[in-house]
């Protein structure tokens, strides 16, 4: 854990009591200050005060007094669709309004670090997709290559839970639109901003809004060096703002999944699947990302990029991350191959919950058997119709199996009972060269309690084929 300085002798305030607000009140404890907790939720105030949290219904205007700060978890609305009203109660007392990313922010560097050969350094990834894979893949990189290092954030770990940082360690952060909105203190050594495309557009007031939410990571208190896809608009925007205000130096690599990026600057791209590395006018490096196991499809290539270049930030060797993106074991639920027999493949994307990531994974593979289904989102599978040709059949599952097959019209397809029937079916018609791909393009919530338990069953369900 991370004691939080500053707040020593004071009263917080700690909104929100899953895995961020449970983390944050202890190392608020840790550091010397008094929190106070609330949840909306009874069973969690019930498990925090078990946990020996103290509880304050901040509802109330008494459990404010004293109080100099807030703390929210990042599930919590605290500006659009609008503010929730303890938010909203802050900030009509003058209290000050912060998460866990800046207390972060305010308390990882510690005394010892004047005396420490190599002060810690902090990479932040941001983007709408491929976030946890290009976080994952770093700290992978990282470990292989022999360097401390610890990840957290949005992949699941709170930042506060993290261990005291050590001399010469590496701290990869995911941080989502809602956690970077927040941070009162963002102060990146290395910021990655992936890609863009909509989404949680009613937390941020639409899309500027929420690239505005991203774009914080690059302009408070300016990474030295900032990593940015440029696939989309914004993203050339960014890179172009962030070249002008440095002084000198390489202040930017730009990445492409998918095209050659041309001119002096530091840049990595994909191609053909093959990673390049440009640099001062000339090619330093490149090699063949198709020989990676567990990175397939061209978004992957996209997130080998991104991975690569914050590595090469750090100095290490292309030969080293080369040799450690191709033990890359995969990211658990996103486009993971989990093996094969009598020639047909099995994936597990159950991550993929809506259709702009089940894309990905229609792309990545062909032959496909499809599973698909659960609690669709608006749009449903709609927009995935000019891929419909790489699949050979599609087993529809949940509440939204009927839409999804009104959308399918002549692409074979069967509705399934669950995931279980789903999958023999299946098997049964699956050929050599066919891949079985979980990718359902829609919440789990009908039959799952969550897409980890979803993509769980599946994996069961294949290993208990494979080892038939
Ligand atoms: N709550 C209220 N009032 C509300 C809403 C929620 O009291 O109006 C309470 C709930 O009852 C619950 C708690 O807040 O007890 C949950 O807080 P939370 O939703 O912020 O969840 P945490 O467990 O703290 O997890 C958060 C991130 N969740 C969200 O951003 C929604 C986790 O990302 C993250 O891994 C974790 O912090 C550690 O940093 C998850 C996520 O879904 C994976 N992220 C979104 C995404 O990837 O799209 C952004
Ligand atoms: P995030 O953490 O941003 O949600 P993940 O790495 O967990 O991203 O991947 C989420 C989903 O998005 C997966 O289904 C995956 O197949 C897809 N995906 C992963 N990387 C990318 C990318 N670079 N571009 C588009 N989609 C991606």
């Amino acid at each position: 854990m991370i004691p939080v300085r500053g707040y020593a002798g004071h009263k917080v305030a700690v909104l929100g009591l899953g895995r961020t607000g449970l983390a944050t009140a202890r190392a608020l404890h840790a550091g010397g200050a008094e929190p106070v907790c609330w949840d909306d939720g009874e069973t969690a105030r019930e498990q925090a005060e078990a946990d020996g949290l103290t509880l304050s219904d901040l509802t109330k205007d008494k459990s404010w007094e004293d109080v100099v700060c807030l703390i929210v978890s990042p599930g919590i609305p605290h500006l659009y669709p609008e503010p929730h009203p303890i938010v909203a109660k802050a900030w009509a007392r003058g209290v000050v309004v912060d998460n866990d990313i800046g207390l972060f922010f305010r308390s990882f560097a510690t005394e010892d670090f004047a005396l420490m050969d190599q002060p810690p350094r902090i990479i932040c990834v941001t983007g709408s997709n491929g976030k946890s894979t290009v976080t994952a893949l770093i700290h992978h990189i990282l470990g292989e290559a022999d360097r401390k290092t610890q990840m957290g954030g949005n992949i699941g770990r709170g930042v506060l839970d993290l261990d005291p940082l050590q001399d010469g360690e590496v701290v990869v952060l995911e941080l989502s639109s809602y956690q970077i909105e927040l941070a009162r203190a963002l102060a990146p050594d290395i910021a990655l901003f992936l890609n863009l495309t909509p989404d949680h557009l009613d937390r941020h007031g639409g899309h500027g809004g929420y690239f505005a939410a991203k774009r914080r990571l690059f302009a408070e208190g300016g990474p030295e060096r900032s990593i940015i896809g440029v696939d989309e608009t914004e993203g050339r925007y960014l890179a172009a703002q962030m070249r002008e205000d440095a002084q000198n130096g390489d202040p930017v690599i730009t990445i492409s999944g998918h095209q050659k990026l041309t001119g002096e600057g530091w840049r990595v791209f994909a191609r053909k699947g093959f990673l390049a590395e440009w640099r001062k006018g000339r090619q330093t490096a490149s090699f063949d990302l198709r020989s990676m196991p567990h990175l397939p499809g061209a978004h992957n290539h996209q997130n080998a990029c991104a991975a690569y270049a914050a590595c090469r930030s750090l100095g290490l060797s292309p030969r080293v991350i080369e040799a450690a993106m191709a033990r890359f074991p995969g990211l658990k639920h996103r486009c993971q191959i989990i093996g094969q027999k009598n020639g047909i493949r099995f994936v597990n994307d159950s991550k993929a919950t809506n259709a702009d990531a089940a894309e990905q994974a229609l792309k990545a593979f062909d032959n496909i058997r499809w599973i698909a289904g659960g609690v669709a989102k608006s749009g449903g599978i709609e927009p995935l119709r000019p891929l419909f040709n790489r699949v050979k059949k599609a087993y529809l599952i949940g509440q939204a199996a009927a839409e999804f097959a009104a959308t399918l019209d002549e692409v074979s397809h069967v509705t399934s009972d669950n995931l279980n029937s789903a999958f023999t079916s299946a098997v049964a018609e699956a050929s050599d060269g066919d891949t079985i791909l979980l990718a359902p393009a829609c919440a789990s919530f009908d039959q799952f309690p969550s897409f980890e338990a979803r993509g769980d069953a599946f994996e069961r369900l294949v290993h208990s084929y494979l080892d038939g």
